[in-house]
């Protein structure tokens, strides 16, 4: 990959903060977008701007043809079976509340879950939700000082009342990419579905629903460098089929009577109302540049922005990495010394660095970490060596300061 010639399909990447040449390290929040997704939005606008499945005329069926040639892409990048599976949502946030609704109606009072610790919190608060109507047990797999699950207490929570397992691919927070094949197989074991959040894991690594058995697995767009507002949720068609509606709506029904409604085969079922259908066509954009550049290159460039940066950081004093599994993706979360995560990221800023700080969404893991808040510096594709120095030499500059 010729990082140099990558960089110019990002405009972004060439402003300045507080006259510094910015050096965008929050990509594991939102990732930049090159020009080529742009172009597809402008393309939809300009040229294919018309509601989808519905329209007799040519302008319309244009729309639907680019908004299901993303669903194609979409299968054919994590290996779903067909296309049935392969849901739109508007990100992976409703994916899980989706699922945690419509799955969550086949579950009774007594029943219990599994998460994790290291959930975000949309894998967690939409489970809570459910309790309104049913009182679940919640089981948390806890980690160990590395940033890794405990796999031994996670297989010790099954019992016959456990009937789903809710986990994430990748940690937001940690970087730890988590053994979920053999926690599917694990679960499976005991006849348990499982859902596997890969928000964090989409944008960098090889997905194969098929080879992990995941029940349902979501991801988003904008942290693939594809429009904000698209996500999906793919789903095995035995358990999609079994599930009720999420929302109801027009382009999701069979028939309507005031007696009875009849829903849409799958994946329509759960897509009710008029879709983002640009985003949707704009995200296949994304799906065919990532594959164009090729997963694996990606992921082994940000292994080396991520050892690059783990070891710089290491020379600085008072430095605690949170996260520190040798299974890791490119993202850092640390504290230096007893410097607040938020007054580190504010004086970064001031340096042109722009990371996340404070609990990324994750108030149980920085319970279990024993912090408020870290700051969290996370690499994309565009991302470059002399980014990384310039990032740690930053934050060295910062901590003298306190
Ligand atoms: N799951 C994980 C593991 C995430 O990291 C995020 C977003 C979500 C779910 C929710 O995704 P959304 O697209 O529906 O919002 N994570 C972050 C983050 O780490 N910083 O900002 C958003």
């Amino acid at each position: 990959m010729n990082i140099y010639e990558i960089r110019e399909q990002y405009p972004i990447l060439d402003r300045k903060i507080e006259g510094r040449p910015l050096v965008y390290l929050d990509n594991a929040a939102t990732s930049q977008t090159p020009r080529c997704v742009v172009e597809t939005i402008n393309d939809m606008y300009y040229k294919h701007k018309a509601n989808v499945h519905r329209g007799v005329h040519t302008i319309s069926q244009e729309a639907t043809n680019l908004m299901e040639a993303t669903r194609e892409k979409v299968r054919r990048f994590i290996n779903a079976k067909s296309t049935s599976e392969i849901i739109f949502t508007r990100g992976t946030t409703e994916a899980i509340n989706l699922v945690a609704s419509s799955f969550g109606d086949t579950l009774y009072t007594g029943d219990e879950i599994i998460l994790t610790v290291m959930e975000h919190h949309s894998n967690i608060v939409p489970w809570q939700l459910l309790q309104r109507n049913k009182r679940l047990k919640i089981h948390v797999v806890p980690i160990n000082s590395n940033g890794e699950l405990d796999l031994n207490a996670y297989e010790d929570l099954f019992t016959e009342n456990i009937r789903f397992v809710s986990m994430t691919h990748v940690s937001n927070v940690l970087g730890t990419i988590n053994p979920v094949k053999q926690m599917i197989e694990i679960a499976h074991r005991y006849g348990v579905p499982v859902l596997v959040d890969g928000a964090q894991a989409a944008p960098h690594m090889k997905i194969d629903v098929q080879d992990l058995d995941a029940d349902f697995y979501c991801f988003s767009s904008h942290k693939m460098y594809g429009p904000a507002g698209v996500g999906v949720l793919y789903g095995k068609e035995k358990q999609l089929s079994r599930m009720v509606p999420y929302q109801g709506g027009g382009e999701m029904i069979g028939n309507v009577t005031f007696e009875k409604t009849t829903f849409a085969e799958l994946p329509y079922k759960f897509e009710a109302g008029t879709p983002d259908f640009v985003g949707i066509a704009a995200f296949g954009a994304a799906i065919d540049y990532i594959e164009g550049l090729g997963i694996d290159n990606i992921a082994s460039h940000e292994q080396l922005l991520l050892d690059a940066a783990t070891s710089q950081l290491m020379e600085i004093e008072g430095m605690r990495i949170f996260g520190t599994s040798e299974h890791k993706e490119g993202v850092i979360s640390f504290l230096v010394g007893d410097i607040n995560s938020y007054d580190m990221g504010v004086l970064l800023d001031k340096l042109g660095i722009a990371v996340r700080t404070g609990h990324h969404c994750a108030q149980p893991l920085m319970k279990r970490l024993g912090v408020t808040g870290t700051v969290r510096a996370s690499f994309a594709l565009y991302n470059t060596l002399e980014e990384v120095t310039r990032f740690t030499q930053a934050v060295a500059r910062v901590a003298k300061m306190f």
